[in-house]
Formats: C-alpha cells, structure tokens, sequence
C-alpha cells in the first residue's frame, strides 16, 4: 500500500488529498498501465487471434485494478485520502465499441483468454464514436455521436501500420493497442486498427455523415445505418479494413515467432466472430499466394486456421454481399470468393443450398467460414442442435465432424466481483474464495438453503443494491423508482425477436386491471433498457410504446402505488453494471428458437435474479441446472415454434379476436389515452403490425406469460421461499463463468499449449 501511495503522489506531484478526481484517475491509468505492461509474455508458438467487429469492454479501471490484485488496497488507500472510488470511476467514459451480446461476449472471453494464461489476442476496429449514444426526445429515440476517446486513454499508440488496398485507393492503417488484463496472470492485447485520416468533424445533425467519404468515414461509427446500398458499402469497407489488417497483423507475428508459413496452423488459431470478419479467409489465401505459395495450398493452410462462431439463426442477419457491391469495394476478392465456389460446386454438383455464390450473385459469408474453416460452433446447446438439424442441416450432412458446441460465458471478474462487491463479499465469507479462480465451487453455496441467516442475508444484499440502484438513477437519469417493490427487468438489444413488445403489454394489462380495481399483491417496477438500431422502425415503435406507457402511469396516481414503469437511458455496459445486481426478475422472454443464446440470463442468474424465460438459447441450460422450482417458465417449445414457421400456420388476429384480455391490450396502444401521449404515426404502426404480421409471435405466448408472471409475483411474496430461489441460482451459475467456454474452446479447436 505504501508503494502504491508513493507512486501515485509521484505521478500525481502532490498528495492524493490535494489532486482532484480527474487527476487522479490520470495517475491510477498510468499506474495500472505499467503495472499491466509488467505482465505482458512472450507468445509460445501458437497463439490465438480472435477477430471480432465489436469488442463491448466497458470501462477498464476497476477491472483491471481487480485483475492487477491492487483494487482493495486502492479503494482504502483513496479513502484514507478522502476520495471515493465510485466518484473517479465516473470519470472514465466507456469505450463503446459493440451493440449487444455478440461485443460483450468477445470481451468477456479476452478477459477469460488472460486469466487461463492463453497466448491470444483480439482484432478489432477502433471506432471513433462507437455505438451511438441514446437519448430520448419526445418519447422517442434519437441517436447522437458518443465519443468516447478522451486525453487519458487507455489505447496506446504503436507505431505498425499497413497498407489496406480497395479498388479506388489504398490507406495506411494505424494500430492501436489496448492491455488486456488476466485476473491473477498474463496480461494480453486488444488491437484496434485506425486510419488516420478520419474525421470526427464530418459528422452533421444525430449521426449523419457523408457515406461516400470513406477516408474520412471510415473508422468513425459501429454499424453507421445500414438500411441503404452506401450503408452496406461502408460496412463491407469496415470489414475488409480489419481484416486485411488482421491478415497482415497475423502472418507478420507467426514469420516472427518462426512459421515458414506453409505451417500456419502451428501458429495461428483465428476465431472468427459471427460472419462480420469472413473476408479474412479470401484476404489469407490472397496474401499467401502473392508470398509464393501455390493457391490449392494456400487454400488448405487457410481451412486448418480459421474458426467459426455463428451467433444466430436470424436469415436478416446472415450476411449475403452481392457480387456487385465486392466489386466495387474489393475486386481483388473476387477471382479467389469464385475459385472457392469454383470448388464447392464441384464438389457438392446439384448442392445450391452450400454454394458460395448463389444464382442471385450473393455471397453467402457464412458459406465460406464452413468450407473452409475447421470448426463451426454454435452458442448454447439448443443453438447449436438447431444449427445441425436445420439451419446448417446441409452443411452438417456434409461436415458433421466440424460442428460444435460452445455454451457462452460471462467474466465473473466483471460481473460479480466488480459489479456486486456485497454479494462476493457474502459469498467469499461463506464459502472462501477459491471461487474466484474456480466458479464451480460456487455450488457449495447449496449447504445454506435452509440456513436462514443466510437468506436474510442475501435478501439484505439484493435490498442494498436496490437502493444504490435508486439513487444512481434518480442523480443521473431523474428516474424515482420505489425499492420496496419487485424489480422486474428487460434489458438488451431491442428486437421483436426479443419481445420487449410482450413485456409491455403486460404492463397495459396490469394498468387496465389496476384501473378496474383488480389491485396487485405485489408492488412492481418494470425496468427496460435498449437501443434500436437507426432504422429499425418498430423497434423504435417500441421504444416509444414504453415510453409512453411510463409517462402515462407516472402521471396516475391511481396505478403509480402498485407499478412502475422506468426505461433507462442509453443503456450500456456501465449501466449494466448497476441494473443487474439489483434485479429480482430476469426477462429472457425471446420466441423460442430465435435467441442464440443470452448473456444478460447468466448475468442475473449470478447476481441471485431468478429467470422468467421461454425454453431458449441458453434458458434451457439454465433451467436444467437450477431445476423447475427456481426458474419460471413459460411459452412454446421450439420444435413447436419451428414447425409454426414451416407450415406457416401462426395467425396473429385470432389469438386478438379469441383473447379478450390479449385485444383489450393491443387496443389499448391506439387508445385516446395513449393516442393523447404519443405519435399516432407511431403506435398506430405498431398496433398494425402486432394484428396482421407479429413475426415474432408475441400473441402466441402472451397468455402463457401473464399467467407465469403472476406466478413469479406470488411466489416473491414469501421472502424466504424466494431468498431460497436466488441462492439455487447463484449457486449453480458455475458453468456459465466464460474461464470454463474458453478451456472448451482451447481443447477443441485452437489447442493452445500452456
Ligand atoms: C449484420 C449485417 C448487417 C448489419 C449488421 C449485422 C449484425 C450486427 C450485429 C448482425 C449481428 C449482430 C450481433 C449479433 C449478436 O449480438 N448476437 C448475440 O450474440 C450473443 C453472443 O453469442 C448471443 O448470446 C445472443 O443470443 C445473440 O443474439
């Protein structure tokens, strides 16, 4: 402590009592940078490269002071000197570089990848103003840059660059380097690649900005509005930025460590996350022919070093570039994108369904990783079960060796340790703390089910953290929200696949029951978080729906004793960080089939939430672990839920002219009461798509879900019964730390030696 206390006063040229908070934060980021450079190894030979387009790491103080093993004495010895840690981390901005589950599953397994002492790297872009940042005007969302790159970084300049060649110029990249701590190990690295060029001044009203200026647009925006062909462009020039980058990045590092390249795969292992960077594969076999190496050999090399993770079964997601929009952007590309159709059809003859270029000249990306990448997983084992017997069911035919499962994980560093001190306190008291390194001793939490001081205890926790729930959000947001009742909480990406639109017709059915004098037991706050993308119209329906609704009850004094409604603004990982502790129910409500996975499940589950879910993604995991009594479930399966699909059977009008309770519901959007809130534009389109299309089939399960609903509420009623829920949760949350996914990982497909 002493040590810490001299170096900081050193940096800092005074005491710690006399610098303000900000310079403060200035002397612990240049601390914790060199004590994190002290970490840094020497690859063995082989080392991973995780390229991803979105790396979600949220702020990086208090994570790596935890990983470092200085946080306790760090957080005393500001104390001591009148400083509060919360107040300094304030001061950081988070990096915003991902939109959901996909970015924040890259950064939790970065994180996993040190802690195991796995030589491995992650390869992104460097965003200038990421992910936009949410406010919302009028009830409505509106997107406004977030720049996030401020003085005291934490990115380090390195002096590579690259030359990245398109068909109407060439840019020199820049490199730029974030320190990935392990907890208790070897520090890593997150390389964001940059160009120097861009321009944050171009930017106009909201996010707009001259698409076809791509020096000067380039690396500026995560997923700038794709709904247009320039759109689609930019973002076809994002990925070949990094990923002929990545390509160069590789090849340089492995000739360093020894490779000949013809032995690549001795090397390299490259996951490549979800299909955003597949043009690594191309860009590869480019590189190495124009080194020498013939192109069936460049071919082979490539497939024994890539990896593919496939993240959903959404067809609107799976990307498919027409030939054209390559050829403007890359032609370079397309002799080796055809040489490798070129070999599938003749080896598959009168197989359309794997072929690489379609008879509408698409390119299937995904096509590409599975030929020529030697391992293909899903992310839950429900997902990947579906991924076998049906959506990929042609290529499993055709490679069964190559499928796998990989059940997702969170970091527990970030999302215990650092976000719920109270909680792992408990947990570190009652169990020790090998936890921390083994989250399958969390299990031995199941000893105190029936020990009711404990249950108290774990109550308390939930208790306080409700509180600081409340007050962060009244001092940053204005939200007042009541912690003597049940926090009910949604938050993730918004989609109709996830049916926040569910949620919130429940909320419209308890406000017309309240109004009718059928009063609740159980008071409920209903808390919602999430982003639309730019141009996703009725996710940004939606948005306004909640909105609404939350104004209206706000301003009830009839309903606002017994139910909140708050959503949250710019929902990010920061603000994840308080939600999630203080949760009592966990939404995982998404169409059985559709959702991957979820992250944001284990989450809760691990902060002592219990679960309302369909049988999806990893819920099914989640509920075999736990068992039936603490979890609540609801909904069609999704066998049923596909055979809907197939036979086209689901019909949304009759499920609204067969429910009373479901069409006083949806009525209720268009009703004058809401009609003199809101945009009649809005809810009106809304209202239309819930009755004539509901993609998504809300209606389907609405019933099923109000019923379950009300169970959950019932059962938290009996505090005990509950507190015994919450610890079967937390208890059995083990398997989900992302340390136990990436050994898996590690074993199967990249074998890297320790
Ligand atoms: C594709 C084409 C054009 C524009 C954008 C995109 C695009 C962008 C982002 C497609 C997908 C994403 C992100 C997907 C994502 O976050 N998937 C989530 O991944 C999690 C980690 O595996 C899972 O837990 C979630 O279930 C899954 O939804």
């Amino acid at each position: 402590m002493e040590a810490l206390e001299q170096e900081l006063t050193g940096l800092l040229g005074k005491t710690i009592r006399e610098a303000s908070d900000a310079e403060v934060y200035g002397a612990l980021l240049t601390m914790v940078q060199r004590m994190a450079a002290e970490k840094e190894r020497p690859s063995g030979k082989k080392k991973v490269y995780y390229i991803s387009a979105e790396f979600l790491i949220g702020k990086l103080l208090s994570n790596n002071m935890i990983n470092l093993g200085i946080y306790d004495q760090v957080r005393k010895l500001l104390e001591d000197n009148g400083k509060d840690i919360c107040a300094i981390e304030e001061i950081e901005q988070e990096p915003s570089l991902g939109n959901g589950g996909l970015g924040r599953l890259a950064a939790c397994f970065l994180d996993s990848i040190a802690t195991l002492g796995i030589s491995g790297d992650g390869i992104g872009i460097n965003y200038h103003l990421g992910l936009f940042r949410q406010v919302f005007e009028d009830r409505q969302q509106k997107e406004t840059p977030n720049p996030w790159i401020t003085q005291q970084s934490w990115l380090k300049d390195t002096d590579r660059h690259y030359q990245v060649k398109f068909r109407d110029f060439t840019v020199t990249s820049h490199l730029y380097r974030l320190a990935v701590t392990g907890y208790d190990n070897r520090t890593n690295a997150l390389d964001l690649f940059d160009l120097d060029t861009v321009d944050d001044h171009i930017v106009g009203d909201g996010i707009s900005f001259d698409k076809d200026d791509i020096e000067h647009n380039l690396t500026l925006f995560l997923y700038p509005d794709d709904s247009d062909e320039k759109g689609q462009l930019l973002r076809i020039y994002q990925q070949y930025f990094m990923v002929s980058n990545a390509a160069q990045l590789i090849l340089e590092e492995c000739t360093e460590r020894g490779s000949d390249l013809h032995d690549l795969y001795d090397y390299a292992a490259i996951q490549i996350n979800d299909t955003h960077p597949t043009m690594v594969i191309p860009e590869l076999i480019r590189l190495l022919v124009e080194r020498g190496i013939g192109m069936e050999e460049a071919i082979s090399i490539v497939s024994r070093t890539c990896a593919y993770t496939n993240h959903t079964i959404l067809a609107e997601a799976l990307e498919k570039w027409p030939v054209r929009y390559l050829e403007q952007v890359v032609p370079h590309l397309l002799p080796i994108i055809e040489v490798l159709d070129d070999k599938v059809r003749r080896r598959f003859p009168h197989n359309d369904a794997v072929t690489i270029i379609d008879d509408q000249e698409r390119v299937h990306m995904a096509h590409i990783d599975i030929h020529y990448g030697y391992s293909i997983n899903g992310v839950a084992a429900l997902h990947t079960e579906i991924l076998k017997n049906s959506e990929l069911n042609h290529f499993y035919q055709i490679y069964p060796e190559k499928f796998n499962n990989k059940t997702n994980g969170i970091t527990f560093r970030r999302w215990l340790l650092h976000c719920n001190p109270r909680l792992a306190e408990l947990i570190t008291e009652l169990i020790g703390d090998d936890y921390k390194k083994d989250a399958s001793r969390l299990k031995e939490l199941e000893r105190f089910a029936d020990d009711e001081q404990v249950l108290e205890r774990l109550l308390a926790v939930k208790r306080a953290n409700k509180e600081e729930l409340c007050r962060y959000l009244k001092t940053t947001q204005g939200l007042a929200l009541d912690p003597d009742t049940i926090f009910d909480i949604q938050v993730k990406r918004l989609h109709e696949y996830k049916r926040q639109q569910m949620n919130a017709l429940y909320v419209i059915r308890k406000y017309l029951d309240i109004k009718a004098g059928r009063l609740p037991k159980t008071k409920i706050t209903v808390i919602f978080g999430a982003k639309a993308a730019p141009a996703y119209v009725i996710a940004k329906d939606i948005i306004h729906l909640i909105l609404c609704l939350q104004e209206l009850i706000r301003r009830d004094p009839e309903v606002s004793p017994y139910l909140n409604v708050a959503m949250v603004e710019n929902y990010n990982v920061t603000l994840a960080e308080k939600v999630i502790p203080a949760c009592d129910i966990s939404e995982q409500i998404s169409l059985a089939s559709k959702e991957a996975s979820g992250t944001g499940n284990m989450k809760f589950m691990l902060n002592g939430a219990v679960t309302l879910g369909t049988m999806d993604g990893a819920n099914v995991e989640i509920a075999e672990l736990v068992g039936r009594d603490n979890i609540f479930i609801f909904g069609q399966s999704s066998d049923e839920i596909i055979g809907h699909y197939e036979r086209g059977d689901y019909v949304a009008r009759e499920y609204y002219e067969k429910e009373p309770q479901i069409r006083e519901a949806v009525d209720f959007i268009v009703s004058d009461t809401m009609l003199s809130l809101g945009s009649e534009e809005h809810l009106r389109r809304l209202h239309g798509e819930l009755l004539n299309k509901d993609w998504f089939m809300t209606l389907l399960d609405f019933m099923d879900y109000t019923q379950t609903r009300e169970q959950a509420c019932e059962a938290y009623l009996d505090q005990k019964a509950w507190a015994k829920k919450m610890l079967y949760n937390i208890a059995n949350a083990g398997f989900f730390s992302s340390d136990r996914t990436i050994e898996q990982y590690n074993q199967d497909i990249w074998k890297v030696e320790l």
